[in-house]
C-alpha cells in the first residue's frame, strides 16, 4: 500500500518536512479554501501540488472534493452543481490527482461527542456516547418528534443526564458535535458561527420528506453523471463510509453496510466507482464485519483508513488503539497487500499523547498520536510483505 498522510494546507502545523522524515509517500489533502460547490480551478489545483511536488512528496488522494447539500437533497441548483463537480473532477485527472473522496451524509459529516476522553495511560482518544448525542438531538437541537426515534430506556437515559448535565458541558457538546468536529472537513459550518444551532436545524430542514430511497435516488443521479467523467479523466472516486454507520437525527444514511456497499457499486457498475475503505467508520457498527467486508470490496476500494474502535453492547464507540478492537487492521494489511497492493492508505485518526495536548490539532489529526499508529502500521505492513506473516 502507498504510505500516505492527511495534511490540512500550508496552515497544517505539521509540515511536509516532518511528513518526509517519517517515511510518508504521499498527501491526502483538499482545497479547503474553496467553498463547496464552487469550482477547482487548474491554477488553485496546481499551485497545490507544485508545492507538495517540491516537498519530494506527491499529492496521491483528494479528500474531499465535498459534494454540496443540493446535490443531496436533489435541490433546484443541482444540476449546475454537477456540472461544477465534474469540471473540478476533469481538472484533478488532468493535473495527474487521481483518487478523489468523497462522502454522501446530509447535513453532519463524522459525530463524536467528547474530543479527549482519558484512556487509563494518560493518552485522550475520541469518543461517541450515544446518550449525550440524543440528549444533544432531543434537548439542545429540540428536533420535532426526535424522541419517537429512540427506545424507551435511552430516553429515561436522556432524561436522567438533564438532570445533571452543566450549561457548560452543553455548550460544549454543541460546539463538539456541530463546530469542532465539522468545522475544518465539511463547508457546513465554521468557527465562530454565531448560531449553530439555528443553522443547523434550517440544513436539516432542507431534508424533511428525504428518506434512505430518495437518497440513494439522488445518489445514483449523481453517480450517473460524475463516473463517466471520472472514467474520461482515469480518476477513482471513492465514497467515504457513513460515520458512525447508521440513520441520525432523522436523516437517512445509506453507506452503512455490506448491502450499500453492494448498492451503489452496482447503481453504476464501473470501476471507478470505488469506496474509501474506513475501517474506524465501519466497524463502529455492530452489524458489520469488516473483514468480511474488506474480503469482497478489496478490488473496488481505492483509498483505505486504517483505525480501528471498540463498541459496547449499550453503543459507545471508543476509538481504539490501531492493532486492537474491532478494525482488525493486521487482517485489512493482509487483505489489501494481497488484493490491491498499491492502493493508498493513511492513518485516521490518532489518540493525543505526549506533547499533543500542547498543540492545536484538528479533532484526531494529532502528530504525535497518528505518527505512533503510522509506525505500527509500517511495521505491520514490513511483516506482511516481506515474511508474509
Ligand atoms: C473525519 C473524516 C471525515 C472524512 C469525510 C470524507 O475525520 O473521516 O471527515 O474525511 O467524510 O468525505
Amino acid at each position: 500500500m502507498e504510505r500516505t498522510w492527511r495534511w490540512f494546507g500550508k496552515k497544517d502545523p505539521v509540515t511536509l518536512d516532518m511528513l518526509r522524515q517519517i517515511g510518508v509517500e504521499g498527501i491526502v489533502t483538499s482545497l479547503h479554501e474553496v467553498p463547496n460547490g464552487e469550482i477547482w480551478t487548474p491554477e488553485a489545483i496546481g499551485e497545490l501540488k507544485n508545492h507538495i511536488d517540491i516537498s519530494g512528496l506527491r499529492w496521491s488522494v483528494v479528500e474531499s472534493l465535498p459534494v454540496p447539500e443540493a446535490i443531496k437533497y436533489g435541490g433546484k441548483d443541482r444540476d449546475r452543481l454537477v456540472e461544477n463537480y465534474k469540471i473540478s473532477l476533469a481538472n484533478l485527472g488532468r493535473a495527474g490527482v487521481k483518487t478523489v473522496c468523497y462522502n454522501f451524509m446530509p447535513v453532519i459529516d463524522w459525530i463524536r461527542t467528547d474530543l479527549r476522553k482519558p484512556n487509563g495511560d494518560g493518552t485522550y482518544s475520541l469518543f461517541f456516547d450515544p446518550v449525550r448525542f440524543a440528549y444533544f438531538d432531543c434537548c439542545l437541537l429540540a428536533r420535532k418528534d426526535a424522541e419517537k426515534d429512540y427506545p424507551a430506556e435511552m430516553i429515561e437515559k436522556v432524561h436522567a443526564l438533564g438532570k445533571t448535565i452543566t450549561e457548560a458541558e452543553k455548550e460544549e457538546l454543541i460546539d463538539t458535535v456541530i463546530i469542532k468536529t465539522q468545522g475544518f472537513v465539511s463547508g457546513n459550518f465554521r468557527e465562530g458561527e454565531k448560531n449553530p444551532v439555528q443553522l443547523f436545524k434550517q440544513l436539516l430542514a432542507l431534508y424533511d420528506g428525504i428518506d434512505k430511497a430518495q437518497l440513494r435516488e439522488n445518489m445514483k443521479y449523481f453517480l450517473e453523471q460524475a463516473v463517466p467523467v471520472a472514467e474520461a479523466y482515469g480518476v477513482n472516486l471513492c465514497v467515504h463510509p457513513d460515520d458512525p454507520p447508521f440513520a441520525v437525527l432523522g436523516l437517512p444514511r445509506i453507506v452503512t453496510s455490506a448491502e450499500d456497499i453492494e448498492w451503489f457499486l452496482s447503481a453504476v457498475d464501473n470501476p471507478h466507482n470505488g469506496l474509501t475503505f474506513c475501517a474506524g467508520s465501519l466497524s463502529s457498527g455492530l452489524h458489520n464485519d469488516v473483514i468480511a467486508l474488506a474480503r469482497r470490496f478489496a478490488k473496488r476500494t481505492h483509498f483505505v483508513h486504517l483505525r480501528s474502535t471498540e463498541v459496547d453492547k449499550d453503543g459507545y464507540v471508543l476509538e481504539a488503539s490501531h492493532l486492537e478492537g474491532r478494525g482488525h487492521v493486521i487482517e485489512l494489511v493482509r487483505i489489501f497487500e494481497r488484493e490491491n497492493p498499491g492502493i493508498p492508505m493513511r492513518i485516521d485518526h490518532g489518540r493525543l499523547m505526549l506533547d499533543d495536548v500542547n498543540k492545536t490539532y484538528n479533532p484526531g489529526y494529532s502528530f504525535l498520536g497518528r505518527m505512533y499508529a503510522f509506525a505500527q502500521v509500517m511495521g505491520v505492513m514490513a511483516a506482511v510483505k516481506e515474511y508474509d506473516v
